[in-house]
């Protein structure tokens, strides 16, 4: 199916070029699975992508939780992302002063020069979207950022007025792809995409098929409850890479998004 016929208003009111991609790459692989990869170790990180690229969209990662890091070995990891057409998201929300935030897309990761997509709090400032900008921009590439609008674990301080301010900052600038919302509750991604509107993603985590709490505050809702809800990603770590069979989880939560995707959007 075409890209602009699935995702309809998304589709049509996006701005972002990344957007575009991404929504082209999920209506062909027939996924909307954003795979949170939180290996420790490169190699781990590369057969799991290897093994599951087929079935999503997005590869999130935490390179800081990386025992093993050197730019040669990431780049292998580039090198399979590439390979299976999938949009490199660094999960590191940034959270300081802009100028700050821009030097630390640099440091020894330099994850300014491969990824396309990066995650940040807006709670030093709006200028921190700039900082990171400008941190593409010192290598020549241009990336997008998803603002923590809501966060799935239990207790954290993201209330609403906060998440109007958050979405008021990503409203007004060209750099910010979307949001992050709260995957583990249908009512409040609702509540986030009628603040949002149709112009930017809402990518969700706390997602799994198996609802309910998880370790250490995480919370758990289903993927379909999410898609029908808003959502346009679904970020999704321990319910594949801690799958007996990695390959058929993630086969489960493509078919679970993207039907839901295609119900939402009357396809
Ligand atoms: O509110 C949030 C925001 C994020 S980006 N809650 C989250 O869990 N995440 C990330 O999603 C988290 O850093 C992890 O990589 C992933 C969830 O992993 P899972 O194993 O619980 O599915």
């Amino acid at each position: 199916m075409e890209a602009e016929d699935l995702w309809g208003a998304r589709w049509t009111s996006s701005a972002n070029p990344l957007a575009h991609r991404y929504m082209e790459t999920a209506a062909r692989k027939q996924t909307l699975v954003c795979l949170a990869a939180d290996m420790r170790s490169v190699g781990e990180l590369i057969d799991l992508v290897e093994e599951v690229g087929p079935y999503i969209a997005a590869l999130k990662t935490h390179v800081d939780m990386v025992d093993d890091f050197s730019s040669e070995s990431w780049q292998g990891l580039i090198d399979s992302a590439k390979k299976h057409d999938l949009l490199l998201f660094e999960d590191r929300k940034f959270a300081d002063i802009g100028k700050v935030s821009q030097n630390q897309m640099a440091g020894v990761h330099d994850i300014r020069s491969w990824a396309d997509i990066v995650t940040a709090h807006r709670i030093s400032g709006p200028d921190i979207v700039e900082g990171i900008a400008a941190g593409w921009a010192d290598v020549a590439r241009i990336g997008g950022v998803l603002l923590l609008a809501q966060m799935s674990s239990s207790g954290n301080l993201l209330n609403a007025d906060y998440t109007d301010e958050v979405i008021v900052t990503g409203r007004g600038s060209p750099n910010v792809i979307g949001f992050i919302g709260n995957g583990s509750s249908a009512e409040e991604v609702a509540a986030l995409r009628a603040k949002v509107g149709d112009s930017q993603m809402i990518w969700t985590p706390g997602v799994n098929l198996a609802v309910g709490d998880g370790e250490m505050g995480q919370r758990y809702g289903h993927p379909k409850g999410a898609v029908l809800a808003g959502s346009d990603a679904i970020i999704v770590g321990s319910g594949i890479h801690g799958a007996d069979s990695r390959q058929e989880a993630a086969a489960e939560y493509a078919r679970e998004s993207f039907e839901a995707l295609c119900e939402r959007e009357g396809q």
